[in-house]
């Protein structure tokens, strides 16, 4: 079977963060872990390099903002991972800037949003994204550079 691989210029991963999250580490530790948003750009950024990608970690409690940071993935990018927080939930903005975008998208969340409030169930962001993890802490964040790793073809004559 032929494997699906985005051809990728650059190899820069855009790592983008919504509303809240600066707040990790500090509150709600049962949710959402130990491990602060720095703690986890350090881990995402190593897990990275030996994948030979640079991260691009940002973390924004503005829409907009990070309208404009998926716009900029457009050219400099050569994948997004994004946990857009609560905007997973309300943002149509978000989901058509990441339809706009021809590369591959890993949505993560921290915790699984399934098992929680009903108005976490739908995310507009699942809708453009190739694959979703969700649940699995700090970890999701890993996991999310292997795949953008493996759909890139990155440290491979693909690249
Ligand atoms: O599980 C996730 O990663 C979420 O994206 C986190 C969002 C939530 O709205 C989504 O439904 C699921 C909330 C982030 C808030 O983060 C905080 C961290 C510490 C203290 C307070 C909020």
């Amino acid at each position: 079977m032929l494997k699906q691989t985005f051809h990728c210029q650059r190899t820069r991963v855009y790592v983008l963060n919504g509303p809240n999250l600066n707040l990790l580490g500090t509150r709600e530790p049962e949710i959402y872990g130990r491990a602060t948003l720095k703690d986890i750009e350090k881990a995402t950024a190593a897990r990275a390099k030996r994948h030979g990608l640079k991260i691009v970690f940002r973390q924004s409690n503005h829409e907009g903002e990070l309208v404009d940071w998926i716009h900029e993935a457009l050219t400099k990018g050569c994948g997004v991972i994004i946990n857009a927080g609560a905007y997973s939930h309300t943002s149509i903005a978000l989901h058509d800037a990441l339809k706009a975008l021809d590369k591959p998208i890993i949505e993560v969340h921290l915790s699984n949003p399934k098992r929680r409030e009903a108005f976490r169930h739908h995310s507009y962001v699942s809708e453009a994204a190739k694959g979703v993890i969700f649940g699995l802490g700090s970890t999701g964040y890993l996991l999310a550079v292997e795949a953008i790793a493996e759909l890139v073809g990155a440290g491979t004559d693909l690249k």
